[in-house]
Order: C-alpha cells, then structure tokens, then sequence
C-alpha cells in the first residue's frame, strides 16, 4: 500500500473512441461509419439528422488526427505517468462494411502499431470493441441490431482481434454504454431514432448474445483475458422524499441497471420480463440464447460518470429528448456549461450500489468535465475547474475503494486529449489534460499543448492517487 492507501497496481490512465480522435475516415481500406455521417451541432435534432448536405463539415472525418499523430500523443500519455490507455477499434478498419469474412490488413496494422506503442511505454491497453462505430453497410443493408446476422459479424469482428493481440491486451470492453441504445437508437443500435421499445429491446437483445458470443471466444482464445460490459451510469436521486418521487426514480435506475443485469448476472431479471408483459413487449429469445446468456456473463464491469441524475414522478415533464442523463434540476448541485450537474459523491454513491449489486471487479473507464478552455497569452491553459472537477471526483473513488471496501481497479480520464464532443460533434466542448488546436469548424494546426490538468494529473499518479 502506498501513502494513499490506494491498492498497488491501480490502473490510472485516459481514455478516447476512435471516431472521437482518428480521423482518416476512409483511408487505408477504412469503411464509412454511422457516425462519420454526423455534422457537428449543439442542436441534437440537427448533428442525428439524415442526409447532412455533402458539403457539410464532418468532424470525425479528420477529428484530431490520432491516425498519423499517435505516437506523439501516446509519448504524452507516457509522459504522464499512464499506467492504461482505453481506446476503441473502429469496427469499419477492419471490417469496411461489417459483413466480410476476411479482416482488411491495413487496418489491423494500424492498430499493431497503436497497441506496440503502447506496451512500449509500459501502458496496458483497454480496447473497447464497439463504441457507437458500427459500420453504415450494416444499417443500410441489414437494417442494424434489428437483424440477428449481426450476432455473428459482430462475434467474428470480435474473435479477429482477440487472435490478433493474444498475449499484448488482456481487459476489453463489448458495447460502450449499451444502455445509451435507448436514448439513442440510431448511433447505438443502427435503428431509427423513433423505433419502439419492442424494437430497441429486441436489438438490444442481440447485442447481449453478441457480447456473450465475445466473452466465450476471448476466454477460449486467451483465458487471461477479461472481458467487461461496459454503462453509462448516473445514479437516479428523487426529486423530493415523497413515495412516488422514491419510486420513480427507483424504477428508473433498475431500467438502467437492467442491462448489466444480464451482461453480468446472465439472465434477464423477473422484473424485466414482468415489464415486458405489462407493456406487450415482445421479444424474441431464439434457441440456445438463454443459455449464452447464463454461461458467459462479463467478468468485470466498466462504467462512465459524469453527473447524477434527478428524477420524479412528474408525467408532464418529457426527459426522453437529448441524451437522457440530465433528468430534472437538483437544486443542491451546480452544473457545468452543458447542463451536466456535479456531482462528486455521487461517484461513490454509484461505486457503493454497483459493487454491492454485482460483487465483480469495476473500473471507472469514463469521467471529466467539457469546458471551454482559454489560452493564456504565455500560451498556457489554466483548467483549474477541471482540477478541481477530476480531484473531487479521484478522492470520491478512493473513499469508495479504502473505506467503502469496493474493488476498482482503475480509472481512466474521459478524453484524456481533447476530442470531438459525442453529443455535439463540437471541439470546444473539451475535457482533455492536452488541448489539441482544432475548433468547431475544423480549423487548426493540431498542434498539442499540456495544459495544467496534465501536471497536475502525472504528480497524482506518481503518488498513486491524491494524499
Ligand atoms: C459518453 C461517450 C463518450 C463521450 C462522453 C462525453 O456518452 O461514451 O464517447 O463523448 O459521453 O459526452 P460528450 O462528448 O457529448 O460531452
């Protein structure tokens, strides 16, 4: 044990999507992906609208040029002390429309050469294999995750790249923030935005077998490997102490705990089906699939948190719009510019419920604050608000792990180098520790600048968390 108490080992490092840093969206063989069609908007309606005129901007068409700057930016990481790096493998480099049999070699190469220069540095990679990438063959051909054939190119995607980087990454990640799919069907699930509910569980449903199609294999390729699910959690608080508030906001937080339920338990829990029935939901189990399910639960749980979430028993109020995380004003919490409201404890609230729920491993592989960040005319970023954001948050976690006794294995910053905002496309929405020059409408020179964050987060980690 260190001076913080925090275990030795503890994995602490940043984390980015490929779409959200890649850039080179058709190069090398790389198939378009849903979002490489998204403009870049604070308007939701407009950055998920359909058919962008040609001459839009398209942020994920360049973002900040990891493709040809990586080893820049992973000698960064380095230098800041990473111990991990979770990154995600854009499906289409590999599979240009999703449903090939044979992997584009250019696109595995590129990913060897990420991943060796990361071991080189001693960083211990986090891959995440579907992080809203899927390719848009697979939609306009198979309609997405409503057509089960996506099991099967997802499962064969998946056994590629365990094959591949057998003995040089151990911890992966099935489906960011599988929960999302119900507030954004069209980016997670490849289905339309106004699809039912009957249709998004059904979609949903094959991505479990999918993901339990990828834990078989990654424990059969390598049984080192450890294979999470990974959440986008918010803990539900209701609005006010009045029973139905309580329990509204109860039931919406099981909705959501639903789906590690049966990533992690390996069953769909009573409640759910009880739900289903209650609403006619139909979905369609096939042969064998509950049996998946029950034979390869995830091993570990990964998780996002960026705020908490306040509910209550309010019908009038539709919260369904946007990305479904804000919920209703907690008058005891301040809000970043986005709305986002702060919420440190809640960290710890949410490590507390999820460990005692599951009793699996955890890892935070998403946290931070997008702000706007001004350059000093030294050339300087002073971000102390996202100081002392990620410090509230860091000493949240390990109050969880050495008081609470919850076992999380690591930590890793929300673009750690500043990236395309997911929700707006927009650059100026920033949360890295590296301010990368590029604003919203793709001008720049990409050059790289450590703002103070950086310093600040390479003395915690050499200490191995905050004394
Ligand atoms: C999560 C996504 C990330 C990310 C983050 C911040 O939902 O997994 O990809 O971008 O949210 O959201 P935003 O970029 O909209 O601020």
């Amino acid at each position: 044990m260190s001076k913080t108490n925090m275990p030795e080992g503890f994995l602490w490092g940043g984390a980015t999507a490929a779409n959200q840093v890649e850039g080179a969206w058709n190069e090398d063989g790389k198939g378009p992906s849903y979002v490489d069609g998204l403009i870049a908007s604070r308007d939701i309606k407009k950055r998920y609208a359909k058919n962008a005129p040609e001459d839009s901007y398209f942020p994920s068409h360049q973002a900040i040029d990891f493709y040809h700057r990586y080893k820049e930016d992973i000698a960064l990481f380095a230098e800041a002390g990473f111990k991990t790096y979770r990154m995600s493998i854009a499906w289409t480099r590999i599979f240009p429309n999703g449903d090939e049999t044979q992997p584009n070699e250019k696109g595995l190469a590129f990913y060897d050469n990420v991943i060796d220069e990361l071991i080189k540095h001693q960083i211990e990679p986090i891959l995440t294999i579907s992080h809203f990438e899927m390719p848009q063959y697979l939609i306009d051909e198979y309609g997405g995750w409503a057509n089960r054939k996506l099991i099967d190119f997802y499962a064969n995607y998946a056994k590629v790249l365990f094959e591949r980087y057998k003995g040089k990454v151990k911890y992966w990640l099935t489906f960011n923030e599988i929960n999302m799919a119900m507030f954004l069907p069209q980016m997670a699930l490849g289905i339309r935005i106004d699809a039912t509910d009957e249709e998004k569980y059904q979609a949903i449903h094959h991505q479990f077998i999918a993901s339990a199609l990828a834990v078989k294999h990654g424990h059969e390729v390598d049984p080192d490997n450890q294979i999470g699910a990974m959440l986008g959690y918010a803990p539900i608080y209701p609005l006010t102490a009045k029973p139905a508030d309580v329990f509204v906001a109860k039931q919406k937080e099981l909705q959501k705990l639903f789906f590690a339920d049966v990533q992690l338990k390996g069953y769909y829990p009573e409640r759910m089906l009880a739900y289903f029935a209650s609403q006619a939901i139909d979905v369609h189990f096939a042969e064998g699939d509950l049996e998946l399910l029950a034979d390869y639960p995830c091993d570990y749980l990964g998780f996002s948190y960026y705020t908490s979430t306040t509910m209550s028993n309010n019908k009038e109020k539709d919260l369904s719009e946007g990305n479904g995380i804000l919920g209703e004003r907690n008058p005891y919490l301040e809000e970043s510019e986005w709305g986002w409201q702060i919420d440190a404890l809640g960290l710890r609230f949410g490590l507390n419920v999820l460990y005692d729920r599951y009793e699996k491993p955890l890892i935070i592989v998403e946290n931070g604050l997008g702000a706007v960040d001004e350059i000093e005319d030294s050339g300087e970023i002073i971000d102390d608000y996202r100081i002392s954001y990620l410090g509230a948050h860091i000493k949240a976690m390990q109050d969880a792990i050495t008081i609470d006794g919850v076992n999380c294995f690591g930590y890793t910053a929300w673009g750690c180098i500043d990236l395309v905002s997911a929700g707006t496309g927009q650059m100026s929405k920033r949360y890295g520790l590296i301010h990368v020059d590029r604003d919203n409408e793709g001008k720049g020179t990409l050059n790289r600048t450590k703002k103070k964050s950086f310093y600040w987060y390479k003395d915690l980690i050499e200490q191995n968390g905050l004394n």
